[in-house]
């Protein structure tokens, strides 16, 4: 297996967001490569190189490319393939936990650039946004320099190095809400509307940004396209397991002795990333973690050698989201960290639909209740209901999210909730009466 660090070689370089140290180390020649490719060319080299969303989905991206309606040879083209096509980035890094792509574009804007620049030929685009979560001044204010260095420098503007390839590249701030990671709440609040998500279908690659084809994808997916033109679709493949391959940024935060960000292949183990950490503080033990942030059920010790690729993850009970591993040891409440996620939904809630604007406020009102020690043995039915009507009813992933915590902690440490019932309640657990559906 090739070795990593890949995506994060450059973080160690002097000023190593400047241009020139991008192009001392090899930057840009990816781009160059790509303009001597045709479009499908490098569709295909994607899609062979098996490179998936890593915004929390895991969408091939080379798929999600190639659904881009395009003109066909010869003909007037009509409909979506008529229209503009734009991409547009999603760096609104928003979940709990997450914290690989600030960090991206703090160290190596130059690097999601430049995948811009090739993910807007590859799908035929001739300008794109990169929308920037709006607290993250300091992102943004660095992505404007890195987009001015790359218009002066010529790999964007006007006939792109004798291309006759245009490309005009815009930063854009957020508003600084949550939802706004969702993609078609990101294009609403691109379009100066308030960010709430639309139904898909259609999805954005055929009616997104004002209607018209839009890619939307993450910054490190964007960041990992350079290293597949240059490296090849082979070389990406070998990192990791076949489905879901490449190098990967793990952020690991909480009870760890060194947090932050660790680069390694697909299907790396917690094991193996607690180790690089430096393991969970002295004298203590893990009790619980998020293989993807606060949206993805919890895991134990018992998932420490699940490899942490987006199948396996879900073939063990989570979701590899965005691989954000928040460690929690047995000086943490579960239940106390599950309403903290809890009231970040219910805050972050858009509002648009019932069942999670409701369903998370009323979660919060039965988690406090239960942590403050007035908890009824009801209350643990009440919580998994108010889950079952939120779970697959709700408008979009975020609504689903917020029970993630909530089942996965009663799933693995329903003591710790009985736990927190006064005496005479704990007497009448398992009584209590059925809800009605
Ligand atoms: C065209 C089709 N395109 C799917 C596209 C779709 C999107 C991508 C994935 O949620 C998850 C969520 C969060 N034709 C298509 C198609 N697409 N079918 O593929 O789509 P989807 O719906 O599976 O996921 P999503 O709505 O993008 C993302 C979880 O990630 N998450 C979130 C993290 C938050 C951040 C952040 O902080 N910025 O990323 C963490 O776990 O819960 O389940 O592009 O258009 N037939
Ligand atoms: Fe809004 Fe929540 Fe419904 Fe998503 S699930 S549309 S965030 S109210």
């Amino acid at each position: 297996m090739p070795l990593t660090p890949v995506l994060t070689v450059r973080y160690a370089e002097e000023r190593s967001w400047t241009i020139e140290t991008y192009e001392r180390t090899e930057g840009y020649s990816a781009w160059r490569t790509a303009l001597g490719m045709t479009p499908d060319e490098l569709v295909t080299l994607v899609k062979d190189s098996g490179l998936r969303g890593r915004g929390g989905a895991g969408f091939p991206t080379g798929m999600k490319w190639s659904f881009i309606p395009q003109p066909k040879p010869g003909e007037t083209p009509t409909g979506p393939a008529a229209k503009p096509k734009y991409l547009v980035v999603n760096a609104d890094e928003g979940e709990p936990g997450t914290c690989k792509d600030l960090p991206l574009m703090m160290a190596d804007p130059h690097g999601l650039v430049e995948g811009v620049a090739i993910a807007s030929y590859a799908i035929r685009c001739h300008y794109a946004v990169i929308y920037v979560r709006g607290e993250a001044v300091h992102a943004h204010r660095r992505l404007q320099a890195a987009v001015a260095e790359a218009y002066a420098a010529g790999h964007l503007g006007r006939d792109v190095h004798g291309s006759g390839f245009d490309l005009d590249v815009v930063v854009h701030a957020g508003a600084g809400a949550y939802i706004c990671g969702e993609e078609t709440a990101l294009l609403d609040s691109l379009e100066g509307r308030r960010g709430q998500p639309r139904l898909k279908p259609p999805f954005p690659a055929v009616a997104g940004l004002y209607g018209a084809p839009t890619v939307v994808n993450n910054v490190e997916t964007l960041a990992s396209v350079p290293f597949v033109v240059r490296g090849g679709s082979a070389w990406f493949k070998e990192f990791g397991p076949e489905k879901s391959p490449g190098p990967k940024i793990y952020s690991l935060s909480g009870r760890v002795v060194h947090p932050g960000q660790y680069e390694a292949p697909m299907g790396t183990t917690m094991r193996e990333l607690l180790a690089m950490a430096g393991g969970v503080r002295p004298g203590h033990e893990l009790k619980f973690w998020t293989p993807g942030g606060s949206s993805t059920p919890y895991f134990t010790p018992e998932h420490l050698d699940v490899p942490l690729d987006f199948d396996s993850v879900a073939a063990a009970g989570s979701m590899l989201g965005t691989t954000a591993l928040m460690v929690f040891d047995e000086t943490d409440s579960i239940v106390e960290a599950t309403l903290r996620f809890t009231e970040f939904y219910a805050h972050e809630s858009c509002g648009k639909c019932t069942p999670c604007r409701e369903g998370t406020y009323w979660l919060v009102q039965i988690l406090e209740r239960l942590v403050a020690g007035h908890g009824t043995a009801r209350d643990l039915d009440l919580l998994t209901d108010t889950c079952d009507n939120i779970l697959g009813r709700s408008f979009c992933a975020l609504g689903d999210g917020a029970t993630s915590c909530i089942a996965s902690s009663l799933k693995y440490f329903r003591d710790d909730y009985v736990a927190l019932l006064p005496a005479d309640e704990q007497g009448r657990l398992g009584r209590t009466l059925k809800l009605e559906p």
